[in-house]
């Protein structure tokens, strides 16, 4: 089938990690797929080597919309995904409804509340513009089988199992080499209010640890925490900082299948820190009503995370003011055991590109 997948940049990298991720997942299962996307810039490092089967499309102006209609050869794609709630350009909306049927999703944010399973799959009428009773179809990705699923390529085991964390580390631009007794945390984050605590924890540690700090906020935020502590950049006592620079998304799974913890936030690095298998925290997306409180618990909830873990997201994701939790051998062993199971029962669940392709079949 042809594809029309349309991304809205609101802002960092999630909207577009997604929307690139599930193109090249279909476009390597057979079909055709135009992104419109109206900032494609992070892709210069996200996905350099493109995919063939995807088009990259800058989002549709009116001059382009006009030429396309009067363009014999143009056709709107059999299914259409507005990702995120993004608003699908009228014109191209009334060119959806020329000539054969259309199946159009509203591919939504990931979360493990209750509303999720309750609204997957259900029709959205449209009430006005020019497809004014026209269907929408509501796809909500998830952790339970009733939901829409987690994005999983079917050659992700594969890639993982004949991965070599050795070899790797060796090609990875760093500082100062990585000693042998090192622990890695890989850091990718916005601005979480314990960070100074958590430099602080693992400068003092019992044993030396590589932070391993994505670029752009993250970057940051490390920067303007050591500053505050009084703290060398390069980090002090057992702790060393490495700054990284962006790597594309093959790149940046190896980094997570790596690092003994992952501290990861937002959508998309999440369900990759789910299939690393490795103990992980995160730090959710903050919203401004604290909405992200109670999406927090439910993912909590719905993956029967560990006490001490959760009280780690709590002070990490500035929930409360306490002492960040011990990141302790044992607390990593614990985590990493969960994150093995929780890994394995994600997996016997169906991927979020199956699970669409299945539902665009049935409403055609
Ligand atoms: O960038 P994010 O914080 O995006 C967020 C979330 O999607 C959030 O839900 C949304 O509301 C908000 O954006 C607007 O985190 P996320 O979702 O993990 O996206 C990061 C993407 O960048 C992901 O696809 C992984 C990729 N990435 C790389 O490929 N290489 C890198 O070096 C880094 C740091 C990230």
């Amino acid at each position: 089938m042809i594809w029309d997948i349309f991304c809205h940049v609101i802002d960092n990298h999630g909207d577009l990690g997604v929307c690139w991720r599930l193109s090249a997942d279909l476009a390597q299962r057979g079909h055709t797929v135009r992104l419109w996307v109206d900032d494609a810039s992070a892709l210069a490092w996200m996905a350099p080597q493109g995919c063939a089967g995807v088009a990259v499309r800058a989002w549709p102006d009116d001059a382009t919309l006009h030429a396309q209609a009067h363009d014999p050869s143009f056709m709107v794609g059999d299914v259409v995904v507005e990702a995120f709630g993004c608003e699908i350009p009228e014109p191209f909306q009334a060119l959806m409804l020329l000539g054969t049927r259309r199946i159009w999703i509203n591919l939504e944010y990931l979360s493990a509340e209750a509303y999720v399973a309750r609204s997957h799959g259900l029709a959205s009428p449209v009430m006005s513009g020019p497809a004014r009773g026209a269907t929408k179809w509501f796809f909500f990705p998830g952790l339970t089988p009733d939901t829409g699923g987690l994005l999983r390529e079917p050659n992700l085991a594969a890639r993982q199992a004949a991965f070599d964390r050795q070899t790797w580390l060796q090609g990875l631009p760093l500082n100062k080499p990585i000693a042998p007794n090192e622990r890695l945390i890989s850091l990718f984050c916005y601005e979480p209010p314990a960070l100074p605590g958590l430099l602080t924890q693992l400068s003092q540690a019992d044993e030396p640890t590589r932070l391993l700090v994505a670029p752009g906020r993250p970057d940051a935020a490390v920067r303007a925490a050591t500053q505050a502590l009084g703290m060398a950049s390069e980090g002090e006592g057992q702790l060393h900082i490495s700054p990284l620079p962006y790597v594309n998304q093959t790149e940046f799974d190896h980094l997570l299948w790596t690092s003994d913890l992952n501290l990861v936030r937002g959508e998309d690095s999440l369900v990759r820190a789910l299939w690393a298998g490795q103990p992980f925290a995160w730090h959710i997306y903050p919203q401004d009503d604290l909405a992200h409180h109670t999406k927090l618990q439910a993912f909590e909830a719905a993956l029967e995370m560990p006490a001490s873990l959760r009280e780690f997201h709590a002070v990490w994701n500035g929930l409360t003011t306490d002492g960040l939790t011990s990141l302790s051998s044992a607390n990593l062993e614990d985590w990493g055991h969960w994150s093995q199971q929780t890994r394995q029962w994600l997996q016997s669940q169906t991927d979020l590109t199956s699970q669409l392709l299945s539902f665009v079949a049935q409403k055609r």
